[in-house]
């Protein structure tokens, strides 16, 4: 497969102005007639005229209304072409029933649905599929289904069909339809300068009852934009549509977001508080889209963090708003350390801005989005919030309308404020994360930290320079006051010292605040300072850093020399969760240890093998030893996590839940699941519900209530992929594999379905210990399913071949396991391109 550059970009050679698409729906025969003016791009260099298309069948083509003949290839055509401006007319036909990769335009529970990010346009009409061609769409649909939508406002409709014309430019991976016997859930917003907005959730009849959180989320995410960035909305009405097949959360499309279903719908009865949030967030972020995106997109895929990491960093600051900032940050940053890093530190590591690729849907990463978002906010921290607040105007004023990169982004910065961010531009060029090494000196009141910067090599690059590392740093005095307040050390050189004069007593330095930098932190620092940093850090991000730390000392020191747990943390920990003051939510995270995936990463950057069963076990002991320990402390802590008002799915309650699911998962150590089997029967919400059938499964017994909850809920598709999921990753590891094969055979297990192949294949994939048997069973099972997915849907199923990225990590035995599977699937007949390159890549 050809791979792609970003140093060859060069423009298309024409400009869009209009798009005309009528579409004559039906299943097997859907007629796509495409009217489009072309008119020669003076930017551009000479070029022969070429048009994307994939599985399309050409019924005829016109340019000026006289019939061509082009060349067609498997990627698209091309034609001679005047040589000024002219009408390209085209009639093609697909069968979007036929449609199972879920790119272009597919069909999901007898609706007609679209996905073109990145590259699905091309997939329903010839057109020049690429970000920077941007014009103005006119569609018309036909077709005999009550509700027929497409991007932009409602032009005119009638019985089977209707119009629809989007104002702005737009390049065609925002193009939306959506057509089907769907309901609306209506509302209005009213913009800040008055304009009248029609909002609607489009749903299956049946789904109108799980609309309203969505809609709220909505409505604030619309103000938020308008006080945290000024921006407004910019049409008439904003659709988003809830579709049960769809190969990632939602997509962005102007004025028609569409949606997993997974990503919208929700209730009390059939939702976690982390579904809420997740729901919350999603969208807020399609919705911010709107001006990170849409209206400023990117110039080609290789600048996707220009939107990707700007939004994600923009939907952070919403979550952070709406609900509890410290927690927001605590959990972007374990999110950040369990998918970022390890794809950073393994063979699939890539710059937040690429430079090649053969297939970009596999570019749709956790470095793009997340260690993109915190670039950004680095950047943030750097020039500091007033000055980022006047670049972002700068940016929307002289980008909106643009195709733009990242060189764009990063002189509105420099014109905003004069500075120079040539070196800070390397953390979008190199790969890996930086380790820093910090050592201290105190002498005669002064206090010096010395840091020393490395990132390690990554595939295809060797070498790293130095980066700008915005180090946020505190030092507290030894009775726990703060002597210096956050300040942020600028790091720019290999090595570079600070020093903090005038200080009574040598002090604790609290380093990295607030994950001011995605970075690693060495630093051989003591179990006694950790205690401390523990008990009295004002940066609660630190607090729980040194609970962090000491738990996965604590672990390895279990796991490699046989200890017990450290008494010590214990003990600060255990006086933390008697701190009535500190929020219930916060405290929960502050019971949760590290992964055991993390635990083997660190594992074998000491130069240990790590061993999954060993570090199962030692999880487990130390959770028994809590329980054990806190027996006193539980029931307080667990009236604390009860809720006695209805149902908000708001932090505070979702604070306190989660709470009471930290104690459940002891207390249910000490009474062999009683509790947990008492709060399965009477939950009346699925936050409670799912916690205690948690705690049911990892004991044992579960088939009665495994099957109760089936009862339950088979009638809904959402939560029954909770039931198929949980079963595989709550279970211990030993079931895991047979628990997994058993629901492959299940009558329900619809593995076409996104969603539902992901509940099952991706709790296996994250069982730890369970997906890395010994025996290789887990990496078999996992590439049987990869290889039966991939003619099917290649862009799920190379995301899936993930799981083996950490594959070098393991044991001589373990390691040939797993490249046979790699190799296995490797050599299947037809592999996709997308599994292709994935394979490839993690092979090495
Ligand atoms: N911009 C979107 C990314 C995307 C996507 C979404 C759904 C299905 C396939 C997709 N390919 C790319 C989603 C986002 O980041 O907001
Ligand atoms: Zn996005």
């Amino acid at each position: 497969p050809e791979t792609i550059y970003l140093k060859d970009y060069t423009p298309f050679g024409w400009q869009v102005s209009d798009v005309h698409l009528t579409f004559r729906l039906a299943p097997k025969s859907t007629r796509v007639i495409s009217k489009i003016h072309f008119a020669p791009n003076p930017e551009a260099p000479a070029q022969e005229f070429f048009l994307h298309g994939e599985d399309l069948k050409l019924i005829r083509a016109t340019i000026d209304g006289v019939e061509v003949t082009p060349e067609v290839t498997p990627e698209g055509l091309r034609c001679a072409v005047p040589d000024g401006p002219f009408l390209w007319e085209a009639e093609v036909e697909i069968a979007p029933e036929d449609n199972t990769a879920l790119e272009g335009l597919y069909m999901s529970s007898g609706m007609y649905c679209t996905q073109c990010e990145a590259e699905g346009f091309r997939k329903i009409t010839y057109y020049p599929d690429r970000p920077d061609v941007m014009s103005v769409f006119s569609v018309r649909i036909e077709g005999d289904l009550p509700v027929l939508l497409s991007n932009g406002n409602s032009v005119d409709r009638g019985e089977g069909w209707a119009e629809w014309h989007d104002p702005w430019p737009k390049p065609a991976y925002l193009f939306a339809l959506v057509a089907g016997d769907l309901v609306n859930f209506p509302d209005r917003f009213t913009t800040r300068s008055g304009k009248e907005v029609k909002l609607n959730i489009w749903v299956r009849p049946g789904d109108e009852g799980k609309c309203a959180f969505g809609m709220e989320a909505l409505k604030t995410s619309m103000k938020w934009d308008e006080d945290a960035y000024g921006r407004e909305y910019d049409l008439d009405v904003f659709n988003i549509v809830a579709v049960d097949d769809f190969n990632m959360g939602a997509m962005e499309n102007k004025g028609l977001n569409i949606f997993n279903s997974s990503c919208v719908l929700a209730s009390p009865e059939t939702s976690t508080d982390g579904n809420f949030e997740r729901i919350e967030a999603i969208i807020a972020h399609e919705y911010f889209h709107n001006w990170t995106g849409n209206r400023i997109t990117c110039r080609d895929w290789f600048q996707l963090c220009l939107k990707e990491g700007l939004t994600v960093f923009r939907d952070q600051q919403f979550t952070a708003d709406v609900r509890s900032a410290p927690v927001a940050r605590i959990e972007n940053v374990a999110q950040l350390r369990a998918r970022q890093f390890p794809e950073d530190q393994g063979p699939l590591s890539h710059p937040v801005r690429p430079e090649s690729f053969q297939e970009i849907n596999n570019f749709y990463t956790a470095t793009v989005y997340e260690k993109g978002a915190e670039v950004i906010g680095m950047l943030k921290t750097l020039v500091g919030d007033e000055a980022y607040a006047t670049a972002l105007n700068l940016y929307f004023d002289r980008h909106d309308g643009d195709a733009a990169t990242i060189e764009d982004w990063l002189k509105v910065f420099e014109d905003a404020t004069g500075r120079d961010l040539t070196q800070f531009k390397r953390w979008y060029s190199q790969a890996g994360t930086p380790r820093v090494e910090v050592t201290e000196d105190w002498a005669d009141g002064t206090y010096a930290l010395t840091f020393k910067q490395h990132t390690p090599p990554t595939p295809g690059q060797e070498v790293k320079e130095p980066q700008v590392i915005p180090m946020a740093v505190g030092l507290l005095n030894p009775n726990g006051d703060e002597v210096v307040p956050t300040r942020v050390l600028e790091i720019t050189e290999a090595e570079q010292t600070f020093t903090f004069d005038g200080l009574a007593s040598r002090p604790v330095p609290s380093i990295n605040r607030g994950f001011s930098a995605p970075v690693v932190l060495d630093r051989a620092s003591s179990r006694e300072e950790r205690a401390f940093l523990l008990a009295h850090d004002t940066d609660p991000f630190n607090r729980w850093e040194a609970s962090r730390l000491l738990a996965r000392e604590s672990l390895i020191a279990m796991i490699c020399e046989d200890a017990g747990p450290d008494e010590a943390w214990l003990d600060g920990l255990e006086r933390l969760l008697r701190d009535r003051d500190l929020d219930p939510a916060y405290r929960a995270m502050m019971m949760g240890t590290p992964t055991e995936s993390e635990l083997a990463q660190v594992l074998f950057e000491r130069g240990h093998t790590p061993d999954p069963d060993a570090i199962h076990a030692a999880k487990e002991v130390l959770a028994q030893v809590k329980a054990e320990r806190w027996a006193d402390l539980l029931p307080g802590l667990a009236a604390e996590g009860t809720v006695d008002a209805p149902f908000a799915p708001d932090a505070e309650q979702s604070g306190k839940r989660a709470l009471g699911a930290a104690v459940l998962a002891l207390t249910s150590r000490l009474d062999g699941g009683k509790a947990a089997r008492a709060q399965f029967a009477s939950a009346d919400n699925m936050t409670l519900q799912l916690s205690a059938l948690a705690q049911i499964i990892r004991v044992g017994e579960d088939a009665e209530a495994l099957a109760a909850f089936e009862d339950q809920w088979r009638h809904d598709r959402l939560v029954m992929d909770k039931w198929f999921g949980l079963q595989v990753g709550a279970t211990a590891p030993e079931n895991v594999v047979p628990r997994a094969e058993a629901l492959t055979r299940h009558a329900d297990f619809d593995w076409k379905n996104p969603n539902r192949f992901r509940a099952v294949m991706g709790a296996l994939a994250m069982n730890h210990a369970g997906f890395h048997r010994k025996d290789g069973s887990g990496y078999r099972l996992l590439t049987d399913w990869l290889i039966k997915l991939d003619d099917l849907n290649p862009q799920t199923t190379a995301r899936m071949t993930s799981a083996f990225q950490t594959w070098k990590r393991y044991d001589a035995e373990r390691q040939a396991l797993m490249r046979a599977e790699l190799e296995r699937l490797q050599a299947k007949p037809k592999l996709s391109r997308d599994t292709g390159e994935m394979v490839a890549r993690i092979l090495g």
